[in-house]
């Protein structure tokens, strides 16, 4: 009780409705003035992650890649919304003092759906992953979010039961994702399989139904599904939303060719990096970030570029995406 006394008033009727989005200026979703304008004349926006920033790329290309992304979302004609968390509030948008802050941060945690109530609770800061996000973006109302590569089923994960939050969150909140696919730090076949399991619409962008696995085009697997184009794909997310469906959308699209070149190289990097980290006893959350800073200097920094670029085009083409669904709900 006298915690409950403790609380805001907002925050309190925010819970006890269980609609966060009752009051926008509640403490616990904080939406950025050009998120909310947006979102209220319906125009397109574009929902972005942070753990990327303060997880998966090292000062300052996560903060400079981290705006590159945002100029192109807006160039393309959409908002961009990042969302991370800031003294346990979620933000949806951020400021670019926000940005640095996150990007500079040492203690930012990487905070995922199970992370969330610690955090807030704690007043903590942390940069949200894949699901973190999706809940987030599907509290203020943002049907598409783009990131680089989302996680999966871990390679041996049959034993270590090392599922991503991600893939769970795909099942049961309905945004539609646009990422290069899984990367080969993953058994890419189990993650379609159990991406299947939890009903989750999985189609690769482009002429082909190869699904890619982030640094290459192809990873060996397929897609059940693809769309040729923007409009396709904002059709499928429609639907996704018309029927109410509380699973999402995952769009897999391939990395560009000229960017595909150190593939090979890199995925050889990956095998060392996960042999390295299952040698040093590497498990939980930390393993992703791990293999991705050894994947980086293994290959001289090569998989960051080929990473950059590919969030570029992912950026690029979710916001195509995010232009035609909002044209398609007119
Ligand atoms: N893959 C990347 N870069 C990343 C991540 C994945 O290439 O930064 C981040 C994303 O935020 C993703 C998270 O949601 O890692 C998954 O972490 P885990 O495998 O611990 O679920
Ligand atoms: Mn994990």
């Amino acid at each position: 009780m006298k915690m409950l006394k403790k609380l805001s008033s907002g925050l309190w009727r925010c819970i006890s409705t269980s609609s966060c989005m009752s009051g926008k200026y509640d403490r616990l979703f904080k939406v950025h003035p050009t998120v909310r304008e947006a979102l209220a004349e319906h125009r397109p926006v574009v929902a972005l992650e942070s753990t990327i920033i303060t997880h998966g790329m090292p000062y300052p290309h996560n903060l400079s890649t981290a705006k590159e992304v945002e100029a192109i979302v807006r160039a393309e004609g959409a908002t961009p919304a990042t969302v991370g968390v800031l003294e346990g509030t979620v933000h949806v948008g951020l400021s670019s003092e926000e940005l640095d802050f996150l990007a500079r941060s040492k203690m930012a945690l990487k905070v995922s759906r199970r992370d969330l109530p610690y955090v807030i609770s704690k007043g903590l800061s942390g940069g949200t992953t894949v699901s973190g996000t999706m809940i987030a973006a599907h509290k203020v109302g943002i049907p598409v979010f783009v990131t680089g590569g989302i996680g999966g089923v871990h390679r041996d994960g049959e034993n270590s039961l090392d599922v991503s939050a991600d893939l769970t969150e795909l099942g049961r909140t309905p945004i539609a994702v646009v990422s290069a696919g899984v990367k080969s730090i993953l058994d890419i076949g189990r993650t379609l399989e159990f991406l299947e399991t939890q009903g989750v619409c999985v189609a690769t962008y482009g002429k082909s139904k190869s699904f890619p696995a982030f640094f290459s085009t192809q990873s060996g697997f397929t897609s059940p599904y693809n769309v040729l184009n923007a409009e396709e794909a904002a059709k499928l997310i429609a639907s996704m939303l018309s029927l109410g469906l509380e699973s999402g959308v995952l769009l897999a699209v391939p990395i560009p060719e000229e960017h595909a070149a150190a593939g090979q190289q890199i995925d050889y990097a990956i095998q060392v990096a996960v042999d390295e980290a299952r040698l040093k006893g590497i498990g939980g959350r930390d393993v992703t970030p791990f293999i991705l800073q050894r994947v980086s200097e293994l290959t001289e920094g090569q998989s960051l570029q080929a990473n950059i670029a590919l969030i570029h085009n992912n950026a690029k083409v979710g916001s195509q995406i995010a232009c035609a669904l909002s044209e398609y709900m007119k």
